[in-house]
């Protein structure tokens, strides 16, 4: 993995590269499966379980107040790019519009192409995680997770779910894909919380 798009951080950098992290300038896509294709017109965001159920539009999310992001962004397969800009929707701004029952306690998040993966609630209503609808000023191309993804900045980009079409709240945590085939529960990458036990 380590050449020519590959480095090892510089010292200005290393103080926001976890453990065990590769930088790369490109932009890696990571899909497990076939890409989904869904316009904006089409998609559709349902909330579930532990919450009173919801859908939801494009629409309804472009009313909600729109943001500029840069965050890092870090991949368990220890790639990690500084400094994306991404536009969209804060998860607590959306937040507002969801009304969930006091006994839940964590999200599994849903997508197009049945992509799952779990997230305790206390790290999905986190100030920095949002909606991304555009990156570097672009419409999210389809690979990287368009026409809407999530971005949770302070874990292992597996949790960053593409094609993002629903939310599930749950009183249990449940596994999601990657968890279900041996990912950690949570993924912190600063505590290199790639695996769970036993893998
Ligand atoms: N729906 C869905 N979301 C997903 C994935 C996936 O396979 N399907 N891969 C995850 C993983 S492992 C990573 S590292 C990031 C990669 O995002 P990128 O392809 O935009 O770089 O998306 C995450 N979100
Ligand atoms: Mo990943």
């Amino acid at each position: 993995m380590v050449g020519k798009f590959f480095q090892k951080p510089g010292a200005e950098q290393s103080d926001r590269v976890p453990p065990g992290q590769y930088l790369t300038k490109g932009f890696p896509v990571l899909t497990y499966g076939d890409t989904p294709r869904v316009n904006r017109e089409q998609w559709q965001f349902k909330v579930w379980g532990l919450a009173q159920p919801k859908t939801l539009t494009w629409e309804d999310f472009m009313a909600l107040p729109q943001h500029d992001f840069t965050a890092d962004f870090h991949c368990v397969t220890r790639w990690s790019k500084l400094d994306v800009k991404w536009t969209g929707v804060k998860v607590t701004d959306f937040m507002q519009l969801i009304e969930i029952d006091p006994k839940a306690a964590y999200v599994m998040e849903h997508c197009y192409g049945g992509y799952t993966t779990n997230i305790p609630l206390e790290d999905f209503l986190r100030e920095e995680n949002f909606f991304a609808h555009t990156v570097f000023d672009e419409p999210l191309p389809a690979e990287h997770g368009g026409p809407m993804r999530l971005v949770v900045p302070h874990l292992y980009a597996w949790k960053s779910a593409k094609w993002i079409n629903g939310l599930e709240f749950l009183e249990q945590d449940e596994l999601g894909f990657w968890e279900r085939n041996g990912y950690h529960r949570r993924g912190e990458p600063w505590a290199e919380e790639r695996y769970s036990g036993g893998f």
